[in-house]
């Protein structure tokens, strides 16, 4: 409901929320049992992160679980979004749970329910364990089954407790930003591993989706399971109506987003695709039956939305062997900067592409219910001397983007929920610590936090469930 004066209504029961993942806050990387992972690795190698940051530390948030539980409670959150740490549960990837990592989750699910937060939990947010990196990677089709171990045993433990389950975070990023052009973990740039990655990531999801509910899609109290997937998604517009324009939109919708919904929602890649990507490498991975596999069900799509792509034909060649580009078989497409601003991030601010996303997502792969599992903006947040932190440029973001949420479900999309990325300044993977997305202000030496303008703002947003007149 939208009143005259501008203020909105979102339905009764809609969820809000904030989001991390474990790398980027978590810290204790060699505490209770756990081992290396590849961003652990990938961060201790000299050149690979902004400043030399890593997650040793982090928010601290293994030590510190009660106070941010408390920050969440603060902003009226009714669910949080964070992933489990594959190398804290099971340290070397294989094998039964790591006691030690088991029993911290399950100390931050009761505190989370203790204050009336629901969980949700993702599986994946990157941090695959070292050893399967040293045995293949996600190159290597074996590691999809060993993610299903893992799934069905986290799912075992804390079924009871976590209603809501999401196998892998934005496995585009997982596959090409990590074995294409080797900007985030493991850094590898082998066009042909990230094609592969991308499949075997979506091989796991199906598997683990199957490995899950192999030990039953109900809780102790009989309520049912969910089971999703989170994907980054943004529109890509041609530049212009030209047909070479047109067609390289056409090329990097299809890595980007297509390459993704496909099997997931329709049981299939799309032809268009392989035909790109043939120029690379032909599809002999996928195996008789995976697609099948990853058409395994879901119960809701989480979608990761930050920005819009504007694409034209370049001059050069598709295939420009040599090149770390995570555009695979499309080397050859330019990016187009438009007229408008930007976080710190140097993404463009385009809250109507959230809107064309959930819309597409329902009309060509709907009906399914929706949840923007994430979205924010990083800016230069600084205390100032009073100890406040104002961050006027966040709430316009978000401000904008909700409101975009809301006329999409007034238009009738099946939008549930919304996730802020994300509660506390934290790992930013490749940026280190210099990027503050964070609802909260931390202070790294002292690892105070102190709540923002934007996480006072939220709290009134969820309180009331709703949005006031701008202004
Ligand atoms: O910090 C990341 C997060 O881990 C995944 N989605 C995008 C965020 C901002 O870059």
């Amino acid at each position: 409901m939208v009143s005259e004066n501008g203020q909105v209504q979102f339905p009764e029961g809609f969820v809000w929320g904030a989001a991390t993942a474990s790398y980027q806050i978590e810290g204790a990387v060699a505490e209770g049992g756990r081992r290396p992972s590849i961003w652990d690795t990938f961060a201790h190698t000299p050149g690979k992160v902004f400043g030399g940051d890593t997650g040793d530390v982090a928010d601290d948030h293994y030590h510190r679980y009660d106070q941010d539980v408390a920050l969440l409670a603060d902003l009226g959150a009714t669910h949080y979004r964070f992933s489990l740490a594959w190398p804290r549960l099971q340290p070397d990837g294989r094998g039964p749970l790591n006691p030690a990592g088991a029993d911290f989750y399950e100390r931050l699910v009761d505190a989370l329910l203790a204050k009336g937060v629901q969980p949700w939990v993702t599986l994946y947010h990157w941090d695959l364990p070292q050893a399967l990196e040293d045995a293949g990677g996600w190159p290597a089709r074996e590691v999809a089954s060993r993610f299903a171990e893992y799934a069905g045993l986290a799912y075992e433990r804390l079924r009871d407790r976590v209603v809501h389950w999401t196998t892998l975070n934005e496995p585009w990023c997982a596959a090409y930003l990590g074995y294409a052009d080797g900007t985030h973990a493991p850094g590898r740039t082998e066009p042909v591993a990230a094609v592969r990655a991308a499949h075997h990531l979506l091989l796991g999801h199906g598997l683990a989706l199957q490995a899950m509910r192999a030990h039953g899609a109900r809780g102790a109290d009989g309520t049912q399971r969910s089971f999703g997937i989170t994907l980054n998604l943004y529109p890509v517009d041609p530049l212009t109506e030209r047909d070479d324009d047109r067609d390289a939109a056409r090329r990097i919708d299809g890595l980007f987003n297509r390459q993704f919904l496909g099997p997931v929602l329709r049981g299939r890649y799309p032809a268009d695709l392989l035909d790109d990507l043939a120029l690379v490498t032909e599809a002999e991975h996928v195996h008789d039956g995976d697609e099948q596999t990853i058409a395994e069900p879901v119960d809701f799509l989480g979608i990761n939305y930050y920005s819009r792509m504007v694409v034209r034909a370049g001059g050069g060649q598709r295939h420009q062997p040599g090149t770390a580009s995570v555009w695979v078989a499309s080397n050859d497409v330019e990016f187009v900067s438009r007229d408008l601003p930007r976080t710190e991030m140097g993404w463009e601010v385009d809250a109507q592409g959230l809107y064309d996303v959930l819309s597409r997502v329902q009309r060509e792969y709907g009906p399914l219910p929706l949840y923007v599992t994430e979205n924010g903006a990083a800016y230069a947040d600084e205390v100032a001397a009073d100890g406040t932190v104002a961050d006027p440029l966040r709430v316009a973001y978000l401000d904008s983007h909700f409101r975009t949420a809301h006329r999409a479900i007034a238009d009738g999309i099946d939008l549930r929920g919304y996730f802020v990325w994300t509660l506390i300044d934290n790992f930013e993977w490749a940026w280190g610590f210099s990027k503050r997305f964070g609802l909260v202000y931390v202070d790294y030496p002292t690892q105070r936090r102190i709540p923002k303008q934007s996480a006072r703002w939220f709290s009134e947003v969820t309180r009331r469930n709703g949005l006031l007149s701008p202004g």
